[in-house]
């Protein structure tokens, strides 16, 4: 029997697998490239190779599949490879689906009871001279950065005691340490947390294990200069239902939401928990602590986001409360009681980013991707809304300036790449999906004016799928 994936959300449109691999020189442009953007870009997103075992599945839990972006002296290269996993490695033995419904082993095969189930399909990240690719249930998995050939699972020497790794973690430009988290530590639905240090030369340093207020879907953290603060919204897991081949995750507001404030240079024993009424972020733009108090910005909504999680009553999915708007969290070190909530942008949207040397401190510019609801939409990605904008807000004056090229192009994740000589704001790239033509291109952009539109168009000659996250390596990292 051919493959044939489900006309579903998550499989059909603009989500339609591509599983293409592909090696293609010297893109063609236009416009004028920068001359001072040369290194490569790294994305990873999911890509189902196989049709899901269990008829229909989240669009989170597709193979990862890494491409890279590599833009030297002028001229632009492009490269995509699956991450070979031991999943997909045993999916193609068979030539199907064996692992079933996101986040559930109970739900698969018997045939692979107990092996490797992570996809690697979240997060390329750069640090200590390894390129990993990320998932959160799971190891990383080590790629070669040239070719993007999978070298195996890393779990750093074999010092990780924890068996997942979050896809979230933070590089501190100042010292070159990596922090990261580890959650779900033992096992499916624990509330056992572990924070972790990994040194600059890729040494695991530091791995302390907490326990969360309860199970939750703890999909990022922030790190400040003084602080790190672990997030706990009331996405929750549970294992009776997991076993009973439930979801893994279902929004319940009866509980409320926390954050874990720890200083980085104390202890996870010495925890200040903040408590907050329900609400949900998948991802946090930056953090910076100035004297008593600890500010987390973020891309917070009222209720669940994401219309894949149901609600524990089964309440309908509220697109409304589930917009999440970029948020200033502040928690007062001098009373645990009190949580601000400032507004900062009027536009919805998520996948948040700032330059990579305005991390842990107050930022002054920050981007994401936008999304205005009145505009008509178009599938793409996890929620079956595509961002249609791609916006920055400038902190200090407050002026919020968005790019739209029109009601038929979408955008994926923006990546901030610094200029050569850090004299201005750089550049923002992102993967612009045109509908129309059902074919993708590569805009870069002024970062200080995305809204004037792309300093140059760079085409590629099909469709990408919807990526997750990215990053940059500037040539001079690598050499
Ligand atoms: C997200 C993505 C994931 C995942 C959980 O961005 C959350 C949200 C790509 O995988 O497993
Ligand atoms: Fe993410």
């Amino acid at each position: 029997m051919t493959t044939r994936f489900p006309q579903t959300q998550a499989f059909s449109g603009p989500n339609a697998p591509v599983r293409i691999e592909c090696d293609i020189e010297d893109l063609p442009v236009d416009g004028r490239l920068p001359s001072d953007i040369e290194g490569t870009w790294y994305r990873i997103g999911p890509d189902p190779k196989f049709a899901p075992l269990a008829g229909d599945d989240l669009y989170v839990a597709g193979d990862g599949v890494i491409s890279s972006v590599k833009f030297q002296n002028g001229r632009v290269a492009f490269k995509m490879r699956y991450v070979q996993t031991e999943r997909l490695l045993r999916e193609r033995a068979a030539g199907r689906a064996l692992y079933g419904a996101y986040r559930n082993p109970f739900t698969d095969d018997a045939s692979v009871a107990g092996t490797n189930r992570g996809t690697a399909n979240t997060t390329p990240v750069w640090h200590g001279g390894r390129l990993l690719a990320l998932k959160e249930d799971s190891l990383p998995y080590e790629l070669d950065p040239d070719t993007l050939e999978t070298l195996g699972v890393c779990n750093f020497q074999g010092q990780l005691k924890s068996p997942t790794f979050a896809a979230h973690p933070k590089l501190d430009p100042e010292t070159g340490e990596l922090f990261a988290f580890s959650y779900e530590c033992d096992g499916e639905a624990t509330n056992t947390v572990a924070l972790c240090v990994v040194s600059p030369d890729g040494k695991l340093v530091r791995e302390e294990r907490f326990e969360a207020p309860y199970a939750s879907f703890m999909h990022d953290f922030a790190v400040t200069r003084e602080h790190i603060i672990f997030l706990v919204f009331p996405t929750t897991a549970d294992l009776t239902r997991i076993k009973s081949g439930g979801a893994h995750w279902v929004w319940d507001d009866s509980k409320d939401a926390y954050a874990g404030v720890m200083r980085r240079d104390g202890a996870v024993s010495e925890m200040v928990w903040f408590r907050m009424p329900p609400c949900y972020a998948f991802h946090v733009m930056n953090a910076f602590t100035e004297g008593d108090l600890v500010n987390v910005d973020l891309c917070l909504a009222d209720r669940n986001p994401f219309p894949g999680i149901d609600d524990i009553n089964n309440a309908p999915f509220n697109p409304e409360a589930g917009a999440p708007f970029l948020t200033r969290l502040t928690f007062d070190l001098k009373d645990s009681k009190e949580t601000r909530k400032t507004r900062l942008a009027p536009m919805p949207g998520d996948m948040p980013s700032v330059a990579a040397s305005s991390a842990m401190s107050r930022q002054r510019v920050g981007y994401y991707a936008g999304l205005d609801p009145s505009i008509e939409l178009h599938n793409g990605g996890p929620t079956g809304a595509a961002f249609n904008h791609l916006c920055r807000v400038d902190f200090e004056s407050g002026a919020f300036t968005a790019l739209h090229l029109g009601k038929d192009v979408t955008f994926q994740e923006p990546i901030h790449v610094a200029d050569s000589d850090g004299s201005g704001e750089g550049y923002l790239l992102a993967v612009a999906d045109r509908h129309d033509e059902v074919m993708s291109d590569i805009v870069v952009l002024s970062a200080a004016n995305p809204e004037r539109g792309p300093l140059a168009t760079i085409h590629l000659p099909f469709r990408l799928r919807n990526a997750f996250h990215g990053t940059w390596v500037s040539s001079v990292c690598r050499s």
